[in-house]
């Protein structure tokens, strides 16, 4: 069984994303982020750094979006949402992984979250130095997807690591230059919002924006 935290749009979204294109049993239990509920002891006990989402698997915490999004499509091979080490698509999952965990989530945080490294005074330099990896990064993403037979990261069918794209370039919506400038990211992202489950989830997190 599965128990979920989350805040709408926020890093727990490609959690509970694929929770429903899993179709598994799963309980969402929604922080008050305003409230500061994910630094509470009783949260910060299931996610020491006090950061969103967290991903209860059996009533064991599990954190770090990348990690919960490769476990949860590893325990479901059914719905084959990633390959086999086998496969010869193993590589380029794993690449992909990792560079949005490493190379997206990090400047995106810095967007968001300029104060965790600098004061007020250094707030802009950072925002201008994270948007332009941001948009070197989406230069990247995009010739990838572009020269994807199939359409998806790992060509023709989708997989986990599409989800977790898909998440992280809603998040540009509102930046300068957001990930859709980019036709082929605007294609994947039209692809992936088609979905049923993306539907259901914008439902269930009462989001609008980006639909
Ligand atoms: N590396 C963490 C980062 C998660 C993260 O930064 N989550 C944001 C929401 S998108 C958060 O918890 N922000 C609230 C805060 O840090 O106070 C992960 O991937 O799980």
């Amino acid at each position: 069984m599965y128990t979920l935290y989350y805040a709408p749009g926020a890093a727990s979204l490609v959690v509970h994303w694929l929770l429903l294109e899993l179709d598994v049993p799963f309980e969402a239990r929604r922080l008050d982020v305003d409230a500061r509920e994910h630094k509470q002891p009783a949260y910060l006990a299931l996610n020491p750094a006090g950061v969103i989402p967290t991903l209860l698997v059996d009533g064991k915490p599990v954190v770090e979006t990348g990690a919960i999004v490769a476990l949860l499509a590893a325990r479901h091979p059914d719905k084959a949402l990633m390959p086999s080490a086998a496969d010869e698509r193993y590589p380029a999952f794993l690449q992909a992984m990792f560079r949005i965990s490493n190379g997206l989530q990090p400047p995106f945080r810095h967007w968001f979250y300029p104060q965790d490294i600098t004061d007020e005074s250094g707030t802009d330099t950072v925002k201008q130095k994270v948007r332009a990896q941001i948009e070197g990064e989406w230069d990247r993403w995009s010739t990838w997807i572009g020269s994807s037979a199939g359409g998806y990261l790992l060509g023709g069918q989708v997989s986990a690591v599409d989800f977790y794209l898909t998440m992280v370039m809603r998040w540009s919506r509102n930046m300068p230059r957001p990930a859709t400038d980019w036709a082929p990211l605007a294609e994947f992202a039209q692809r992936m919002k088609a979905r049923p489950s993306f539907a259901e989830l914008y439902r269930r997190e009462g989001l609008t924006e980006w639909s």
